[in-house]
This record gives structure tokens, C-alpha cells and sequence, in this order.
């Protein structure tokens, strides 16, 4: 009998990132270079857990994918379940992976998972961590509790909720947290243990609209106002702020938030890496008593970065008056 037959369908497509890349010449760094199937070639047990579909889509540093190849690879990855896939895997890089994982939670309608992982050593690069990652992702796909919960990002042993996770250290191997509520889980021996119970979920249909901006500007010491009062002018259709503490702005900015927010939908979330915005605490002008009775939003739990894929999200589906909702606190 053909034991494979039996073994569940996973889909695994990589885009690019650390996880494919290598050293070239002397000098000129590592580059994107490995197509999913090479990838793969370094973890041989996958083929003992499922019969594998792979797809390379791209080779990118993740600071250059974008919206659009977003949309592209969520058409794969739906197009993957309705053909009866598991779940699916996508492997990227880990500088914008924060951000890409909210974007394609925020559409993903499946119990299926999407589990996302990547490495922060190249696969030239000694002790890498990419295919420990790569199997790690398999064995949460793979797992039953993972159903139900969205996109998830798995690295370093640790599951993530793709709308709490944060990219917290530039090139340490633990590079990745759940600030404030901790990751979701662990891989535990190749066993998958969950210590948060999945949450509710909300999907957004696909955006109809995709050629609008959202700008992101952080708020800090003694900065000007000439950025902030362009972004209306510049024909931005929406404005994130990374703004101070829990969720502050300076006085001279709050004046042209006045003029700003009943024309286009502002946030204005925090900047420090962790924990919410206030709603009632801070009254003075640029705290977000003013700031939302201006008609600002503010961000709660959603960091400056998720909020502006938030945003787009909605007004590309025409949502935008439902922003408040989206906003946990
Ligand atoms: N810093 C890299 C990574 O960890 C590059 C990238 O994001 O593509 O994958």
C-alpha cells in the first residue's frame, strides 16, 4: 500500500527572506537564492509528515514585498485549501513579517491554518535556524488545535498570533514576541501545546480598491508639522501615528489633527512596543481625550505598523466607518 496516499496534503510556498538566502562573492553578503524546494531538501522528515505541494513565489528581501504580492500569494494559498489541503506554509523574510502576517490574517477565512515562518541565519550561515523553523511550522500546520486559528507565525519553537506578534530584536535568534500577552504556544518535543485559547475571529472580504496610500508617521521631541499637514495634500487616503506613550501627540501636532481627522481616517497608536493606547486617562491637549474628540481613533492593542494594514485593508473594502470596531482594546 502507497503510505503517502494516506499522509494529509500540505502546501508550503516560499517568497524569499534570510530562510533562502546565501553567500555569494567575498564581501557582497547573503541574497535571496533557494527556491522552496532546496529549502525543503534541508528537512527530509517533512516528506515523512505530509505529501507536499511547493511553490517558490518569490525571492525577495521581505522589506520589498508589497500589497499587491500579497494578494497574489493569499489567491495561492485559498486556491491550495478549496484544493484540499491541510494547511499551508509560507516562508519569507523576518523583517516585514509582522506586518505581512496581520495582512493575510485579516483575510483568511479558513479553519485551515496559514502558518508563516522564516530564519534569522542564513542558510549559509552556520548553526541556521531555517530548517528547524521550517519543521516546526509543519508540526503546528499539521496540528489540530492550530485549526480555527488564523495565520500563525512560528519561530524559534514559539507560536505566534499573527496580530500580536512584533519583530523585537534585529538579529538575535529570539527576535520574535507576543508583547503583553506572550506567544500562543510552544513546539514541546515536536508536540504542539497551546497555552492561549483561540480567540474570536473577524475577516475582511478582499479589497475591491488596492491603489490607495495610508501614511505612517512617528510622532517624536520637537518635530515639525510640515510631514503631518502634507499627508492630506499628498492624496493619502488615511493616517497612521506612531504616537508617544499611550497613544500622545504634541500640542502643534493636535492643532492639525483638528483640521485632518474630518477628512480622512486618522490612528494614532503607541510607539513603545508594548501595550495599549488610554481612552479615558490623559486630558491635556495632544492626550487622547483631545485627540479623540478631534475624531481620532485610537489604536489599543494594534501597534502603529498592524493599524496602517488595518486601515488600508478597510477603505480598500469600503469599511472604513467600521474602523472603531477593529481597534481591540
Ligand atoms: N532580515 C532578513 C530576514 O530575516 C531579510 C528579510 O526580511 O528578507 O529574513
Amino acid at each position: 500500500m502507497n503510505e503517502q496516499a494516506n499522509l494529509p496534503r500540505l502546501s508550503i510556498a516560499s517568497l524569499g527572506g534570510t530562510v533562502s538566502m546565501q553567500a555569494g562573492a567575498p564581501g557582497g553578503g547573503v541574497r535571496p537564492k533557494m527556491g522552496c524546494d532546496e529549502q525543503l531538501a534541508n528537512v527530509p522528515q517533512l516528506r515523512e509528515m505530509a505529501q507536499l505541494e511547493v511553490a517558490t513565489l518569490g525571492l525577495l528581501a521581505s522589506a520589498s514585498l508589497g500589497f499587491a504580492a500579497l494578494l497574489d500569494v493569499l489567491a495561492w494559498a485559498r486556491g491550495e485549501v478549496e484544493r484540499g489541503a491541510r494547511a499551508v506554509i509560507l516562508t519569507q523574510g523576518t523583517d516585514s513579517l509582522e506586518e505581512t502576517a496581520y495582512f493575510l490574517d485579516l483575510l483568511w477565512p479558513f479553519d485551515a491554518p496559514l502558518v508563516m515562518t522564516g530564519a534569522m541565519r542564513a542558510a549559509s550561515q552556520p548553526g541556521n535556524d531555517g530548517p528547524a523553523n521550517l519543521l516546526a511550522a509543519a508540526q503546528v500546520a499539521l496540528a489540530q488545535g492550530s485549526r480555527g486559528r488564523g495565520v500563525l507565525v512560528v519561530m524559534n519553537d514559539q507560536v505566534h498570533a499573527a496580530a500580536r506578534v512584533r519583530k523585537t530584536a534585529s538579529l538575535a535568534m529570539a527576535a520574535f514576541e507576543s508583547p503583553g500577552s506572550g506567544p500562543l504556544g510552544e513546539v514541546v518535543e515536536g508536540i504542539v501545546v497551546y497555552r492561549q485559547a483561540a480567540g474570536r475571529r473577524q475577516v475582511l472580504p478582499l479589497p475591491q480598491r488596492t491603489e490607495h496610500c495610508v501614511a505612517l508617521l512617528e510622532a517624536c521631541l520637537d518635530a515639525d508639522t510640515a510631514l503631518l499637514q502634507a499627508v492630506a495634500r499628498l492624496g493619502y487616503a488615511g493616517l497612521v501615528i506612531a504616537g508617544f506613550g499611550a497613544g500622545h501627540v504634541s500640542s502643534s501636532w493636535s492643532e492639525v489633527l483638528d483640521e485632518l481627522a474630518p477628512t480622512l481616517p486618522v490612528i494614532v497608536a503607541t510607539r513603545t512596543g508594548s501595550g495599549p493606547t488610554a481612552r479615558t486617562t490623559y486630558g491635556f491637549a495632544g492626550g487622547e481625550i483631545d485627540l479623540q474628540a478631534k475624531g481620532v481613533h485610537m489604536g489599543g492593542q494594534l501597534c502603529p505598523r498592524k493599524c496602517r494594514i488595518l486601515l488600508w485593508l478597510l477603505i480598500g473594502s469600503g469599511r472604513q466607518q467600521q474602523l472603531h470596531s477593529w481597534l481591540p482594546r
